[in-house]
């Protein structure tokens, strides 16, 4: 050690936890075609038809369902891709994001 060093001697703890993870939810209305959210899901949410129709089936029979989970980052891309997407068809889909 040469004269100009410094010493430390600390103790550091470093606590680190699972990154939060955002359900995307869809919330049922009376006019968004049945056939325009399984679109979205299979489109944006990358479902395939099967899982896109049950999933729409669900928030048609009980009010929401999931669309997908993801990081905050990604779930409110999606979410806003979908919104931006209902949109421009006039459609009046309503998503929110909910911590896991
Ligand atoms: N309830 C709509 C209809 O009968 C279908 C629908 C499903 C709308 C899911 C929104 O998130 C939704 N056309």
């Amino acid at each position: 050690m040469s004269n100009t060093d410094i010493q430390l001697d600390e103790k550091i703890k470093v606590t680190i936890s699972e990154p939060k993870r955002w359900k995307v939810i869809l919330l049922n209305d009376d006019t968004t075609p049945m056939e325009f959210v399984i679109g979205v899901l299979v489109d944006i949410f990358k479902h395939t038809t099967e899982s896109a129709t049950e999933i729409m089936l669900q928030v048609h029979q009980t009010g929401s369902g999931v669309a997908g989970i993801y990081s905050f980052q990604i779930a409110e891309a999606k979410a806003v891709e979908a919104t931006n997407l209902s949109r421009t068809s006039n459609y009046p889909l309503q998503i929110k994001l909910e911590e896991e």
